[in-house]
């Protein structure tokens, strides 16, 4: 039989994901477990976490981590990779742990061009807390915080990051993904390894941004989450490159 498949060496053969049924955060650290592998980068990385479910992941990976305080992992980032400019650094963040809470960290980091990576998982939620509003909440999307549902006037509208950082001069690549169906999971997987690329070739900061799913506190079954995602969340956030400097005119 012909070997078309292995489990990337980057997780743990003997540790179980802790993640819920339908969550993308174990599909995106397959995905980023499989770029480094295939860019024989896995003694060199470091991945620092943000706080909340997308720290997890830190129990069975085979590459080292570093959790940040909330919000700060661009910060952390920053510093690690200035003092190891030869490692692979990532910050691994949730939509609270970069948009709210590390919103000034966040994009100080991408204004100054450090030459990290930035995977941001936005789930439109806050997971691990219980399903808080985050900055990337829809309108009408309800939340433990906005028991009602989002709504303008009282919360605001939701933050595009993407775009936001697309006013700054100095970052280098800006893309949105989605893991909602197989072609979305290998533009994903596409994106990170051109991300982590521009930063092994020392171009400067990039940022996926993956639209996810949180099916536990959205209030929905797996698949449901899927289609929200499609129908609600790639409406708000649409998926495309927003900024690659490489294909720009010198
Ligand atoms: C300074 C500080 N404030 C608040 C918290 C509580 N807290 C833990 S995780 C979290 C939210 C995480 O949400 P998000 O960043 O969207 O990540 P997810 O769990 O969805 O992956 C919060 C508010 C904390 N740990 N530290």
């Amino acid at each position: 039989m012909n070997l078309i498949y292995t489990r990337t060496k980057t997780i743990q053969e003997d540790k179980v994901s802790g993640f819920c049924p339908g969550c993308m955060h174990s599909t995106v650290i397959k995905l980023i477990g499989e770029v480094i592998e295939e860019l024989n980068v896995v003694d060199k990385t470091c991945c620092i976490t943000g706080i909340g479910c997308c720290g997890l992941h830190m129990d069975y990976i085979a590459y080292d981590t570093i959790t940040a305080p909330h919000g700060r992992a661009c910060a952390v980032a920053t510093g690690i990779k200035r003092t190891n400019p030869e490692s692979l650094v990532f910050t691994y963040q949730g939509d609270g742990d970069l948009a709210a809470i590390g919103l000034a960290e966040t994009l100080s980091a991408a204004n100054r061009g450090e030459n990290f990576t930035v995977i941001f998982v936005n789930n439109g939620i806050y997971g691990m807390t219980g399903g808080q509003m985050a900055p990337t909440t829809l309108i009408g999307m309800k939340a433990s915080t906005a028991p009602a549902g989002r709504n303008a006037k009282e919360h605001g509208y939701p933050m595009h990051m993407c775009e936001l950082m697309n006013v700054l001069t100095a970052p280098y690549y800006l893309v949105r993904t989605s893991c909602n169906t197989p072609a979305n999971v290998t533009r994903t997987k596409n994106a990170i390894k051109q991300a982590f690329k521009n930063q092994l070739e020392g171009k400067g900061f990039s940022m996926v941004e993956i639209v996810t799913s949180c099916p536990t506190n959205w209030g929905m079954d797996a698949l449901s989450a899927l289609d929200f995602i499609q129908d609600k969340m790639l409406a708000e956030f649409p998926l495309g490159v927003i900024r690659d400097k490489s294909k720009e005119a010198d």
